[in-house]
């Protein structure tokens, strides 16, 4: 179980640290958790995440760089080919691994592989049992515990609710414990290595995914094409929302073109947070016929271009 051993006058540490798990897990409600800035994308659809994301947590004691990832899944089309090439790929390149995995549900063959991929990456590693808060007999976790325990050996064991904030103190304590000493990796002005247009595209998608049913998330993409700064208080900005048929974009834009416009206010107010200025959101809907498995089109949508 946790355990807070934080040696104060401790020399500094940084570090990357990878956030692995199954799909919904809730990596990336951790990830923006920790850093306490909406970087990734949340959603109660599996396969929210698309690529790595880079989120960075500054402490008297150490800076940690998380990188969020997709969760791990079975890849079908080329797309989520490059989604499992970020994970393998991020869990490359850290000090430290944070499986986390949802408390909540039953261990499935998915959970093995994930376990696995950890196993085989040789880096130390933390396990998370996310959404405690889910679980109205905390006991629950003792048997999970124990199948985890028999098959790898964590540096610690860590139960926490992203979504409500449980234990993020003692986790944070944890990750700095288990990081490298060294300086800082990042200037501490910086909370993320993504673009502010990326941001922009990812609460379109996530607005998408919000407010569309089951088939429409994973045939969804989103770029911003233009970005105006009309004035320092103002500006413009044009997404293009790529989906694979045109009966999808009928759904996307909605009787009387309703449903784009629940996208556009719900990702306006998030973008306009962001930013600390108004802004204009303009939303185009296009069809590009099997995008999810064209190489070409899944470069020029910026998607896994680091995979
Ligand atoms: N009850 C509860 N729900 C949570 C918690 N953490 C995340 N969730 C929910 O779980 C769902 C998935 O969260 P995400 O953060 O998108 O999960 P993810 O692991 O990043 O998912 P992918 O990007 O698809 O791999 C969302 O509906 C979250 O609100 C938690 O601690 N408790
Ligand atoms: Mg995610």
């Amino acid at each position: 179980m946790a355990k807070s051993t934080h040696d104060h006058g401790a020399a500094f540490r940084a570090g990357y640290v990878a956030l692995i798990g199954r799909p919904n897990a809730g990596k990336s409600t951790l990830l923006n958790r920790l850093v306490g800035e909406k970087i990734a994308a949340v959603s109660n659809k599996p396969q929210t995440t698309r690529f790595k994301i880079l989120g960075i947590v500054n402490r008297p004691e150490g800076q940690i760089v998380l990188v969020d990832t997709p969760g791990v899944h079975k890849p079908g089309y080329e797309l989520n080919r490059r989604m499992m090439a970020a994970v393998h790929d991020a869990l490359l390149g850290v000090d430290l691994v944070c499986l986390i995995r949802d408390a909540s549900v039953s261990t499935g063959h998915g959970d093995r592989f994930t376990l696995d991929l950890v196993k085989q990456s040789d880096k130390p590693a933390l396990l998370l049992l996310n959404k405690t808060d889910n679980l109205a007999d905390k006991s629950k976790l003792l048997p999970l515990i124990e199948w985890y325990q028999q098959e790898h050996s964590w540096r610690a064991i860590v139960p926490i609710s992203a979504l409500k904030g449980d234990q993020i103190q003692e986790l944070l304590d944890e990750i700095i414990e288990h990081i490298p000493v060294g300086e800082q990796l990042f200037s501490e002005d910086e909370f993320t290595d993504q673009p502010m247009r990326v941001l922009a595209a990812e609460i379109v998608r996530e607005k998408i995914l919000e407010v569309t049913g089951e088939e429409i998330p994973y045939v969804t993409a989103v770029v911003t094409e233009k970005w105006e700064e009309v004035r320092e208080d103002f500006t413009r900005i044009y997404c293009a929302i790529f989906v694979e048929r045109g009966s999808q974009k009928k759904i996307i834009i909605g009787h009387g073109a309703q449903r784009l416009k629940q996208i556009g206010i719900r990702a306006r107010r998030d973008i306009e947070k962001m930013l600390g200025h108004r802004c204009h959101l303009e939303l185009f809907v296009k069809v590009e016929e099997d995008w999810r498995d064209k190489e070409r089109l899944l470069d020029q949508l910026g998607v896994g271009k680091e995979g």
